[in-house]
């Protein structure tokens, strides 16, 4: 069902001025980093007022559900009839292209907004729909971005940083074999994306290369789980006009270790990608900078993959040791059976999970990928 939401009466807010940057620091900065950054938390009237100088004064106008939960949105003298809906295909810094039915955009991001960005987080990431203002030719100012459906998140100086909203499939690609099938890697990249909101997909590729009867058992456990898993081949076509339906009209990122063919597996959905095969991608290469964490790229039969040129992998961010369990669809149920409530399930007497194991309940490949991700948190 969705909720009700009714117009309440524009809020006069009051903003420090532009430039104070004690006022940044001590104020919103903090929230705005707790709350996944989105704008909508930011923007309750009360957290970015300070009791310091006040210099300006800006009307905020808010919405709130039935729930009384307010959903606050900067909305600043925006001119419906000037702007456009868009989409944030790439960020560097303070400066993003915005693709739109009136074609791409290059925008600067409007003072107000900007000065929510702090060192770490950006106001706008790559996937973000946005509304900008045109100001000549195709140049444009970003004056609002709409709450993220969800995020994609990386560790940097001990702090999450998002990198994309709006992020629908994450592929995790491996390779049946050249180099041999991980499967724990496979649940550690499952549970790293289990609590972003992003469904994951497993796509295991180079299926020319064995036979797929020795794949089955593994692939039933996940599929069990409710993970859908695609066995394709980047040579032979194997499995890519589904894998192709899957990722159409969707944006999706790609995950997995170097030399699984993921280049390979693009060039094969989308031929006019041209992704260089064979190569250690740019994340790996000493010395390069790049600002650009991640880029939307348009897939010719619609939908977007999502590149993330500086991150290396996706790290287990965020994730405390006590979690893990829960976080293991198939563990979960028994966690809470055992005999010690703070049972870590790995040396414990009377613990449910190991029972659970013994029993053949739980799949042993799947205890043994929790104990490893445990340890090493
Ligand atoms: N046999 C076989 N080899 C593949 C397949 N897909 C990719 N490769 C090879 O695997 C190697 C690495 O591929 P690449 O796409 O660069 O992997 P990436 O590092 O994940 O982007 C290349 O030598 C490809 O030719 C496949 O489906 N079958
Ligand atoms: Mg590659
Ligand atoms: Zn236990």
């Amino acid at each position: 069902m969705t909720k009700k939401r009714k117009e309440t009466p524009k809020i006069r807010a009051e903003f420090r001025k532009k430039y104070d940057q004690r006022g940044r620091k001590t104020d919103f900065t903090k929230d705005f980093q707790a709350d996944q950054g989105q704008l909508d938390d930011v923007a309750s009237a009360e957290r970015i007022s300070g009791k310091g100088r006040l210099t300006r004064k800006r009307t905020v106008s808010g919405q709130v559900d039935e729930t009384g939960q307010s959903g606050f949105q900067i909305e600043l003298e925006i001119d419906p009839a000037l702007c456009l809906q868009g989409r944030a295909i790439r960020v560097s810094g303070l400066k993003s292209v915005v693709r739109t039915p009136r074609g791409d955009f290059d925008c600067a991001t409007r003072g107000l907004l900007k000065s929510l960005a702090t060192d770490l987080q950006n106001v706008v990431v790559a996937g973000d729909l946005v509304t900008i203002q045109p100001t000549g030719g195709q140049q444009a100012v970003i004056v609002r971005v709409e709450p993220r459906r969800n995020t994609l998140s990386r560790t940097s100086k001990g702090k999450q940083q998002i990198i994309a909203s709006n992020v629908q499939l994450s592929l995790i690609v491996a390779s049946a074999a050249q180099p041999d099938l991980k499967p724990n890697l496979i649940d550690r990249l499952l549970l790293s994306i289990e609590k972003t909101g992003i469904q994951p997909v497993i796509v295991i590729n180079k299926i020319d290369l064995v036979e797929l009867d020795q794949l089955m058992p593994l692939i039933g456990c996940w599929a069990q789980l409710g993970y859908p898993v695609h066995l394709v081949s980047a040579q032979t076509g194997q499995g890519i006009p589904r894998l192709r339906n899957l990722l159409r009209n969707r944006e999706s990122v790609v995950n997995g270790q170097s030399g699984v063919g993921k280049s390979s597996l693009l060039n094969t959905l989308d031929p006019g990608l041209g992704r260089r095969v064979g190569e250690v991608s740019a994340e790996n290469e000493k010395g390069k900078h790049t600002t650009t964490l991640a880029e939307l790229i348009p897939l010719s039969f619609g939908g977007y993959i999502i590149d993330t040129p500086g991150i290396r992998q996706f790290q287990l961010w965020d994730i405390i040791p006590a979690e893990v369990e829960s976080m293991f669809r198939d563990i979960r149920p028994y966690s809470h059976r055992c005999r010690y409530p703070d049972c870590t399930h790995t040396h414990e007497d009377d613990c449910a999970v190991k029972s659970g194991v013994a029993d053949g309940l739980i799949d042993p490949r799947r205890y043994d990928s929790y104990c490893q991700i445990r340890s090493d948190l």
